[in-house]
């Protein structure tokens, strides 16, 4: 089998008013959309990170996909995992996923490596996740992903989604939120995107997280690195009780030192709530000191910027080795990148946590998934019994994703300059915050 052509579709979606630690999310996010034809006219998808550098990095190895035989493309591409150009120092403390110039090697190669895997796997009609090892769990858990958030559903003009959740700038708000996700999808747990209030409201927030849905729904907190080594312990003794049971402290402070501080003071207290990371380690290249210092008891992985599925799988087996767990983390996205998520996830037998999505942010209006939004039912995702990622494009829905990225003045994520447009003019990303 041989690849004809690779398309590369830029798209935009709307994205509701989120906020963080990196500031405001934009009323459109990005994507891109990846076909890879096959000489006999079978077609391998996939969705990874979008705007002008994602897009770009693809165009630029298209000469090396075109005429490849897919089965052995990702062994051609594997320098591209290895040494410096395999993300030695790269990080996410600083920079949104996706944006990350030493990120682009391995989210370039695993754009095409998952698109490879869906041809293949369309071609011989196996699911993904049988292709890569073979399906350890037919449905993948998700948790609820409550962001703080301002009024609004997302896109602009003419053009705007129904605000679904509401503002949610309070305790009590958020609580709504998580309700409501909750009661849509039925999610067992829940990963709540902090960092943005004072520490003592985001504590507030949990508690009151804790006495609703109580000690069967575990609880994390994700700050990205806004609060100071002392402020990370002070909540993590705060939250002792409402973290515990299966919750995590996902990247608290800033730094596999700082990280290693933070759990050291915090066993001292007695303690062990675990620590998660998605911005201190974000690389192979990170594990050794991550795992001397004790930084990090739970690593997020993310296909898309890991190096692709079987990247994530030698994650999971290093992971299980050194007595670390797993979890995954995710951005905005359709239901392309949620079916990777599930079948790598359903193909990795360490994967400790509910994984994060998303998901439940965007609108239908925006899927570009033939049939419309993947199924999110008792907290999970289900393999569909189809070939490859289990779904095909509505060309229909992925044109007008175009149109839109065509409106849309930005060509990458910044969400520090939407933060100064919408909220604070003088606004900046500072870590530590607090
Ligand atoms: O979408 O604002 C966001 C999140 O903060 C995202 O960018 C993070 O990468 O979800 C992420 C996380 O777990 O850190
Ligand atoms: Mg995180």
């Amino acid at each position: 089998m041989k690849i004809k052509d690779l398309r590369i579709h830029s798209i935009a979606i709307a994205d509701p008013p989120l906020r963080s630690s990196y500031g405001l999310h934009s009323p459109y996010a990005l994507r891109t959309i990846l076909e890879l034809e096959s000489e006999d006219g079978v077609i391998g998808i996939n969705e990874t990170y979008g705007g002008e550098g994602p897009a770009q990095a693809l165009e630029a190895i298209k000469s090396r996909i075109i005429g490849a035989d897919p089965y052995r493309l990702t062994g051609i591409l594997s320098p591209m995992l290895q040494g410096k150009e395999g993300g030695l120092e790269r990080s996410q403390t600083f920079l949104v996923p996706g944006e990350n110039p030493l990120d682009v090697a391995t989210r370039t190669y695993a754009a095409i490596e998952v698109a490879c895997l869906d041809l293949i796997g369309k071609s011989v009609g196996v699911p993904v996740c049988d292709l890569i090892g073979g399906r350890v769990r037919d449905e993948v858990p998700f948790s609820a992903y409550p962001f703080y958030k301002h009024a609004g559903g997302g896109g602009e003009g003419d053009d705007i989604r129904e605000d679904e959740y509401g503002k949610a700038l309070t305790p009590e708000a958020l609580v709504r939120q998580v309700k409501q996700m909750i009661d849509t999808y039925g999610f067992g747990s829940v990963k709540f995107k902090g960092g943005v209030l004072d520490p003592e409201i985001e504590v507030e927030t949990v508690k009151q997280m804790y006495k609703e849905f109580g000690p069967d729904v575990p609880l994390r907190i994700d700050p990205n690195s806004a609060w100071t080594v002392d402020t990370s312990v002070w909540v993590g003794k705060e939250l002792a009780k409402e973290l515990s049971g299966g919750g995590y402290l996902e990247d608290p402070t800033a730094g596999l030192e700082g990280m290693s501080q933070v759990r050291k003071r915090l066993l001292a207290e007695g303690i062990d709530v675990p620590l998660a990371s998605n911005v201190a380690t974000t690389s192979f290249n990170h594990l050794p000191e991550s795992i001397r210092l004790d930084s990090v008891q739970i690593i997020l992985c993310d296909h898309h910027y890991w190096g692709g599925m079987r990247q994530v799988q030698h994650l999971a087996k290093l992971a299980h080795t050194f007595g670390i767990g797993l979890s995954m983390h995710s951005n905005s996205h359709l239901g392309v990148s949620l079916m990777g998520m599930a079948h790598v996830a359903a193909a990795t037998p360490h994967l400790t946590y509910a994984c994060d999505t998303h998901y439940p942010w965007q609108s239908a209006q925006d899927e570009i998934v033939d049939g419309g939004r993947v199924e999110i039912k008792n907290g999970c995702v289900r393999i569909p019994n189809k070939p490859g990622l289990g779904v095909s494009l509505d060309y229909d829905q992925l044109e007008r994703g175009k149109e839109r990225y065509l409106k849309v003045p930005y060509r990458k994520r910044d969400d520090e300059a939407e933060m100064q447009k919408h909220v604070d003019p003088n606004w900046k990303r500072v870590l530590p915050r607090w």
